[in-house]
């Protein structure tokens, strides 16, 4: 794949400044698809809140497979596991209140899929939810009332005392706090940072793409098409 690091892995990776996300319960067509593969951007993640199965995941997968760029797929649910990606991320939610985020979902996982797992291409993918009326916070009873401090704190917990080399900074649904954004990527510069949430401009992809290493672009697709073609290109 030519988009991998120099350990032959996807991620970390500075090259891929721009995702799709796109939801395996949410409708979308094949000419819709079509123009996602061919709209200049770096990747896809396949995954989502709610609705998710396998055979969901498995019918998106089938519908994207040929394109040459890399395939991502952010496992959430133990019970909807497909083979096939080029790369697998495993969530944890560092601000949930629920351990099931933080690890329970993960032991579950292990015991039904054991080694298989292991010999998959895969990073673990701490997230920080910071909008409180996103699907994402609810489901993972995140507290998202956080206090500089604290988001720093965490995002340390994540990269300094876990050694994890990515982040995610997840706003679904609204344009984050690009000050806070800007805080964090100073502070952990040696780190791969998605963010996501609320971008529907190139403007906004860009800005934000100035302090993440990776923007994506998710609800848009299914609320303004034309427009989530337009945010790519950073
Ligand atoms: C959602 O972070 C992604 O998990 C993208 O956010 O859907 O708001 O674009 P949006």
């Amino acid at each position: 794949m030519a988009y991998t690091n120099q350990n032959g892995c996807l991620f970390p990776n500075r090259t891929i400044r721009h995702m799709f996300k796109l939801d395996p319960n949410k409708p979308i067509s094949d000419s819709q698809l079509e123009q996602l593969i061919h709209s200049g951007t770096d990747g896809f993640v396949v995954g989502g809140s709610d609705g998710v199965s396998e055979q969901k995941v498995e019918a998106l997968y089938r519908r994207i497979q040929h394109t040459s760029l890399p395939l991502c797929y952010e496992m959430t649910q133990a019970d909807a596991f497909v083979f096939g990606f080029d790369f697998y991320f495993i969530p944890i939610v560092l601000n949930t209140t629920n351990l099931d985020w933080i690890g329970q979902r993960h032991v579950q996982a292990l015991q039904i899929y054991d080694s298989r797992l292991t010999w998959l291409p895969y990073e673990t993918l701490p997230y920080l939810i910071l909008n409180p009326n996103c699907k994402a916070a609810e489901l993972t009873c995140a507290k998202t009332d956080l206090t500089i401090g604290e988001v720093l704190a965490y995002t340390q917990l994540s990269t300094e005392i876990f050694h994890i080399p990515l982040l995610y900074i997840e706003y679904s649904g609204v344009y984050g706090d690009l000050t806070l954004v800007k805080q964090i990527a100073i502070r952990h510069p040696n780190v791969h940072i998605f963010y996501g949430g609320g971008i529907v401009s190139r403007e906004q992809a860009e800005e934000m793409g100035r302090y993440v290493q990776t923007v994506v672009v998710g609800n848009v697709i299914y609320q303004d098409f034309e427009r989530a073609l337009q945010t790519v290109g950073i």
